[in-house]
């Protein structure tokens, strides 16, 4: 079976977004390949986090994958921080990357613009390798993940590829795996910013545990052209149209079938019907979470992936040391 490898942040509760551009795509996958999911939380420290919440949202996000519908029996979900070899192969291959490369990524740019430019921290910048470390510990074949994230997946090949000619075939060279539709989902109050778990405003995305009645409100409120017509037309009309996304990917309705739904009616009603397909695909995530988070099997699933994951990472990283001309213990 090949091997798939994806990360997440445990840098705010999961959004629709994740939901629908990723972690879909990591419960279909389970079926078919052997599957690596990690709640990263190395990734997340690269920007100021609360210690108490960033140990709860590990937690907590770890458990809304597997109320996704990952299941502990078909793939392997960890904690990156309790693999050391991950910021361990960071820094080997720290040592093969250029400067000029992760300057040009634009999540960086992002990022660093939002911040003082002084406390923007090294390891904001050298983020995309330890991804590239997550990627390449696992002889990962595959990686789903959303849009934003092709850029990274480029630098991961790029850098497997010149280990391989520099050091002779180590790393498996690695497919990005993007979703035809809802690799891209929007924010409600934006639709030229993708939906984000750690905007400050909350009212910009629909969180996974959002309750039906907010979920109606934040639907309400989304931003819309000041037309009335429900047509899907990116460049026209561009917060119908991630609507439209939104609203087609949890009925499993064709966006032509709900137009046709929603033909001179207006966005009121579209957007009552769109918060009902949101909340009846939500609600059994909401179910399974709350039971996982009572029972406390959440650790135990992190305990047992941690140690089959450890056991690969650590046999690709002594490959890796011995190429590079480490020497090991006797
Ligand atoms: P942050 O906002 O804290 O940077 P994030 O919400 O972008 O985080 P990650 O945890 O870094 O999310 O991403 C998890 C996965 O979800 C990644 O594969 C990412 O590409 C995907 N993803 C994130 N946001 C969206 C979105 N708006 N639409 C589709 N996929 C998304
Ligand atoms: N950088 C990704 C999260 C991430 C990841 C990974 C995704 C960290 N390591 C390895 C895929 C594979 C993000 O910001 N969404």
């Amino acid at each position: 079976m090949k091997r798939v490898f994806s990360g997440v942040q445990p840098s705010g509760t999961l959004t629709i977004g994740n939901y629908l551009g990723a972690i879909k795509q990591f419960v279909r996958l389970q079926e078919t390949h052997e599957c690596f999911y990690c709640v990263v939380d190395l990734h997340a420290l690269t920007v100021p986090q609360d210690p108490e919440r960033l140990g709860r949202q590990t937690l907590q996000v770890a458990a809304m994958m597997v109320a996704s519908g990952l299941d502990p029996d078909k793939m392997t979900l960890f904690v990156q921080s309790h693999v050391r070899a991950h910021a361990e192969l960071s820094w080997l291959l720290q040592c093969m990357t250029y400067y000029g490369e992760l300057g040009r990524m634009t999540q960086f740019k992002d990022k660093a613009r939002r911040q003082k430019h002084a406390t923007v921290s090294a390891a904001l910048f050298t983020y995309p390798v330890l991804q590239a470390a997550d990627i390449l510990l696992y002889d990962t074949h595959l990686v789903p993940v959303g849009e934003d994230q092709r850029q990274h997946l480029e630098l991961t090949r790029d850098i497997a590829e010149r280990f391989n000619n520099r050091y002779g075939e180590t790393f498996v060279v690695p497919e990005v795996y993007i979703p035809r539709t809802g690799g891209r989902i929007m924010s409600l109050d934006n639709a030229s910013t993708k939906m984000s778990k750690s905007n400050p405003n909350p009212g910009s995305y629909i969180a996974l545990l959002d309750e039906p009645d907010v979920i109606r409100e934040k639907i309400g409120r989304a931003k819309t052209d000041s037309g009335r017509e429900v047509r899907y037309d990116p460049e026209e009309k561009p917060e119908i149209s991630n609507l439209l996304t939104i609203y087609s990917l949890c009925s499993g309705r064709s966006i032509e079938d709900i137009e046709a739904e929603y033909e001179g009616r207006g966005y009121k009603d579209f957007k009552g019907g769109l918060a009902e397909a949101v909340i009846a695909t939500l609600r059994p995530v909401q179910e399974a979470y709350h039971e996982l988070m009572e029972s406390g099997a959440i650790r135990e699933i992190l305990d047992r992936g941690a140690d089959r994951a450890r056991e690969i990472a650590e046999t690709t990283l002594d490959r890796v040391k011995d190429r590079m001309g480490l020497v090991p213990r006797l």
